[in-house]
């Protein structure tokens, strides 16, 4: 093949947000769009992450472009691997990174991965790209800020005229180029990832639950990427039914739906696990689990029980030695973003764990993992994950939940009471305490109007009098505040510090409020609302969690001065 040097300009607006870049696919086809951004992350990167590497390309299959992979043989990468058409999920590119071994000995030391993970896909929707690192993580804030500057200097970018490759064939393809061989290596999407799982859980006993008449499942991939993992996984391996698989079969626009595994988007599931009003007569299964787009975020429901993600975390942490192998040894350390509920903070402090509150997105639980610092980690947008690799796992959240529904019914499966999702979380609450936790999701508000009611909340902070009084005129019966700032983040490990991780108000009661703006979405703004409250009273664990949480949402509303500054009266999104 032949090498181009293409002249190009630079293109506003190309900083990665909370998770790479992302857009509506219109602008990435753009010419020059994604070229640019390519080119400028290969720029970032020490030379020999580029020249004669290894590096795997994949998405969740919402739109597939070889560009990635022809500027990578311009670049003189060795070769690069992909996915079985082009699929693989976001927890399994960081799996291939870690684990795979090509046929020649080859590591990968990155990935390119092609997702705008929850947002929705298709021609009018969402398109992402983001650059994951030699340990499986996302690219730190480090090489993210590089290729921002890159993409504000670039002039020429470099691409091969190669022909097309077949991606839906197994089989490397070898080309010839300037500077030597350039292979593209397509190979099995599941079995890495599969493989990995089944070293950490154990399978044997997952199974004779699922195989139990006592216990009924249900999965949904909302037709992103999981899809291509659930059958391997649950029917194959584990012996679920076939039918118990929804929308399991990936597709490029999700089906016209929005890949969020929430009480909001994941409708189908709601209904069947007797959530809704739509829901049927026939009894719910005892468990029921959904994935996004690229399969890094989960949702957990039991029987007309939806569990909450900082709750699930807290949960699994509490568990994970007595029922999965992995942790056997015990928790080096667990982690959760900083607006999710204080739920693990708790289990940390009785099993005597070590503890840290790091800012919303992935990338920051890596340095902790590299360093032995961290075990189990998650944030209350859905996503729950380990050390087993460096990005959040959907699917391994629905097996560490299996394995706690296992470890709990060992002795139940042939008589006794069945332990179910609901008796979990409920001993959980009674034993730790409840969080009630609630976030608003006021989404594409005007951006100017958002960052005015940002710049109002932080203005406030100043005088802590002064909210105390507005705080009591609206309710009295709320707690004290007695803190105010604006998160700021030192990571232990390298030092870097990262500042205006989100607005939060401090209650004397450990009640809090967080206010932040969105990095992942790719329209106008997103504000995002989080309110919780500790409650540790078990007598008083079992309220309805909007109720409970009325004062403090009344009080965030009026503070903010929400719907004047958005002139919106109700959240887009409640979870
Ligand atoms: C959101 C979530 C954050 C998550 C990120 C990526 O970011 O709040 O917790 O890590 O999405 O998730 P933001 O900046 O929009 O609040 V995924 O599944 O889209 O990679
Ligand atoms: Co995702």
């Amino acid at each position: 093949f032949k090498v181009s040097r293409v002249e190009t300009m630079p293109i506003d607006g190309q900083k990665p947000g909370t998770s790479g870049l992302r857009k509506k696919v219109k602008v990435f086809i753009q010419p020059h769009y994604l070229q640019n951004f390519v080119q400028s992350t290969f720029n970032a990167l020490a030379a020999e992450k580029v020249r004669g590497a290894t590096l795997v390309v994949s998405g969740d299959g919402r739109y597939y472009s070889k560009d990635a992979i022809q500027m990578a043989a311009a670049n003189g990468v060795r070769r690069v691997w992909v996915g079985q058409n082009g699929l693989l999920s976001t927890p399994a590119v960081s799996a291939v990174i870690r684990e795979r071994v090509g046929i020649d000995g080859s590591k990968a030391t990155g990935a390119f991965i092609l997702t705008a993970s929850h947002n929705p896909g298709g021609p009018h929707e969402d398109f992402g790209i983001k650059y994951n690192m030699e340990n499986g993580g996302p690219a730190p804030e480090g090489i993210t800020d590089k290729i921002y500057e890159n993409t504000k200097t670039i002039k020429e970018y470099l691409i091969a005229d190669l022909p097309d490759v077949d991606i839906t064939a197994i089989g490397v393809t070898n080309f010839g180029g300037p500077e030597g061989q350039f292979d593209v290596e397509v190979f099995d999407s599941a079995s890495d990832y599969v493989k990995l799982m089944k070293s950490i859980f154990d399978f044997e006993s997952i199974r004779k639950l699922l195989s139990s008449p006592k216990f009924t499942f249900c999965y949904d991939a909302l037709h992103g990427v999981a899809g291509a993992y659930a059958k391997p996984i649950f029917v194959e391996e584990l012996g679920a039914q076939e039918s118990s698989l929804l929308n399991c079969v990936p597709k490029e626009d999700f089906g016209g739906g929005h890949p969020d595994p929430n009480l909001t988007y994941a409708k189908e599931l709601v209904a069947r696990l007797g959530l809704s009003k739509s829901s049927s007569q026939v009894e719910p299964p005892e468990f029921g689990a959904a994935a996004d787009g690229d399969a890094d975020r989960n949702m957990i429901l039991g029987k007309r029980f939806f569990v909450t993600p900082s709750d699930s975390v807290a949960i699994i942490a509490a568990n994970a030695v007595e029922a999965i192998p992995y942790f056997s040894a015990g928790l080096k350390g667990v982690a959760r973003s900083m607006p999710t509920s204080a739920a693990l903070d708790v289990v940390a402090k009785h099993l005597n764990l070590k503890f840290f509150e790091v800012p919303t997105g992935w990338k920051f639980f890596g340095n902790l993992m590299d360093a032995g610092l961290c075990s189990i980690c998650g944030e209350e947008s859905f996503g729950t994950g380990s050390d087993h690799i460096r990005e959040k796992d959907g699917i391994w959240a629905v097996l560490a939940w299996l394995s706690i529904l296992a470890y709990k019914n060992k002795e139940n499966l042939n008589g006794g009471k069945f332990v179910t999702v609901e008796d979990i979380v409920r001993n959980h609450w009674a034993t730790y305490g409840r969080h009630y936790y609630t976030r608003y999701d006021y989404e594409n508000v005007d951006a100017s109007a958002a960052k005015e009611l940002m710049a109002h909340l932080v203005k406030l902070q100043s005088s802590l009098g002064e909210v105390n009084e507005m705080v009591k005129g609206i309710r009295s019966d709320v707690s004290k505040m007695v803190h105010a700032d604006e998160f700021e983040y030192k990571d232990p490990v390298d030092g870097s510090v990262s500042k205006h991780q989100g607005i939060r108000y401090l209650f004397e009661d450990g009640s809090r409020l967080v206010f932040r703006l969105s990095g992942t979405g790719s329209e106008g703004a997103t504000i995002r609302l989080y309110i919780e409250q500790y409650e540790k009273d078990s007598t008083k664990t079992g309220r309805d969690s909007q109720e409970a949480l009325a004062p403090l949402v009344e009080v965030a509303l009026k503070l903010s001065k929400m719907q004047e500054f958005t002139g919106r009266s109700a959240p887009t999104v409640i979870t």
